[in-house]
Parts: C-alpha cells; structure tokens; sequence
C-alpha cells in the first residue's frame, strides 16, 4: 500500500526521540474559569505520565480501523494527561491511530461544561510539509460529545476543505513539556478547540472521535492519531 510521504515523516522523526511526557508546566493560571495549569488533582503515575485532572481519565471504548496498530500497545495512558506536541513542522508520536474510520471513546473526572468559548481540546499530530505539494499532513475525525454515554452529539465538521471548521485534526500541536506551553490555555496550546454551546450541549461526559478516512490508510499508522483530550471548562 502506497506511503504518503507525510505519514513517513512523522514516523522518522519518532527515531529522533520526542519530548519526553511527565512533568507538567509551571501555574500559569490567569484568574479566568480555564482550568489552571498546574492541573493540582492529576495523578503522576511512576512512568512520569500525568493522567485525570483537566485531562481524559480513560478509555471507555475503542474501535480500531484498518491499518492501525501504532501506540495501540501504549493504551490507554498514551491518549491519557496532555499532548507532546512538536509545533508546527513535527508531528507527536505520543499518539494512537485509530485506523480507517476507527472510533474512540474518553471519559473524564467530572463533566465538561459550557463556559465562554471552547470548552475542550482535541490534539492530534498535524503539521506542515515544507515544499510539499500537499503542503499540510493532516488526517480528520469527527468530534461527538455524550453525558450519558449511549446518546451523541457530533459536531458539524467541514471536513471538504480548509479551513476544516469543527473537524479535529489540522491544527498543530505546540503544548509539551518540552514547550513548557500549557495545553490547558488555548491561546498558545494549538490543538482543535471545541465550544459545546455550537451543538447547545451543557455539559457532557463523554467524547468519542471518529476517524474521517480523510488520507489513504498507511499502516501502521492509519487515520486520525490521537494525542490527548483537554477540558478548558470543568464540572461535576
Ligand atoms: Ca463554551
Ligand atoms: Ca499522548
């Protein structure tokens, strides 16, 4: 099966050794309802990897599709705490792939709620190819929040062209701990911010993202790969 030249990239730079996951940044709280940086109530675990707090605190279910076996060994912690990001021209290989038209689904301590503006964060691995014809990597899925667990809600995605408009996937990834940049503020996270009042949703427990078979599959790394999940507004 044919290669894209883009999924090779993001493979090669995971030989070099990415950021390494843990610790997380320093408070960088701005007095606003977003959750602080700090993230007080994640749990460190003794590999160093932060999971629960503002983040996904399990996988509550996972469908895989085609051509993908990439991170799935390293489930769930390895779409559990925040992203590794790499910025604009790298993509984290901190990820799970979902496959062709995979499916997952993450459930949280506590609620997301809807308060001002985005509510979540959605990271993948996208970035841009210098020179490239295609010019962007980017393999989308759509966003479905649930608070029960059985009920859905996606998110009207504009997957036909850019900008992708509700589709998660395309932007790049800049918060790390290697960045110091805190995947809880959106103003310098990167990531795909999701507004729960766009499906007028209050609060939810669950989201579930699903690969669009937007590239060709390439194994091992198939469809939309998913980083971690951030919620900017939480409840109960
Ligand atoms: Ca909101
Ligand atoms: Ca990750």
């Amino acid at each position: 099966m044919k290669r894209a030249p883009g999924a090779l990239f993001a493979l090669a730079l995971g030989a070099c050794g990415g950021p390494s996951p843990g610790v997380p940044p320093g408070d960088a709280s701005d007095g606003s309802t977003r959750a602080p940086c700090a993230w007080g109530d994640a749990s460190a675990r003794e590999d160093g990897r932060v999971v629960g707090g503002p983040f996904a605190a399990r996988v509550v279910r996972f469908t895989p599709g085609e051509g993908a076996s990439f991170g799935h060994r390293a489930l769930p912690d390895i779409v559990l705490g925040p992203p590794q990001g790499a910025g604009d021209l790298m993509g984290s290989t901190d990820v799970a792939s979902l496959g062709a038209g995979g499916s997952i689904v993450l459930g949280f301590d506590g609620a997301i709620v809807d308060g001002p503006g985005d509510d979540f964060t959605v990271f993948e691995n996208p970035f841009t190819v210098p020179g490239a014809e295609l010019g962007h990597w980017d393999e989308l899925a759509e966003v479905a929040v649930s608070d029960d667990g059985d009920s859905w809600v996606p998110f009207p995605c504009a997957r036909a062209a850019r900008p992708f408009t509700g589709c998660a996937g395309w932007r790049p990834v800049y918060a790390s701990a290697a960045s110091g940049l805190c995947a809880t503020d959106p103003v310098v996270s990167g990531g795909d911010g999701f507004d729960l009042a766009t499906v007028r949703v209050p609060r939810a427990r669950y989201v579930r993202i699903t690969d669009l078979r937007t590239q060709e599959p390439t194994a091992p790394a198939a469809g939309f790969d998913l980083d971690a999940v951030a919620v900017l507004h939480r409840g109960d």
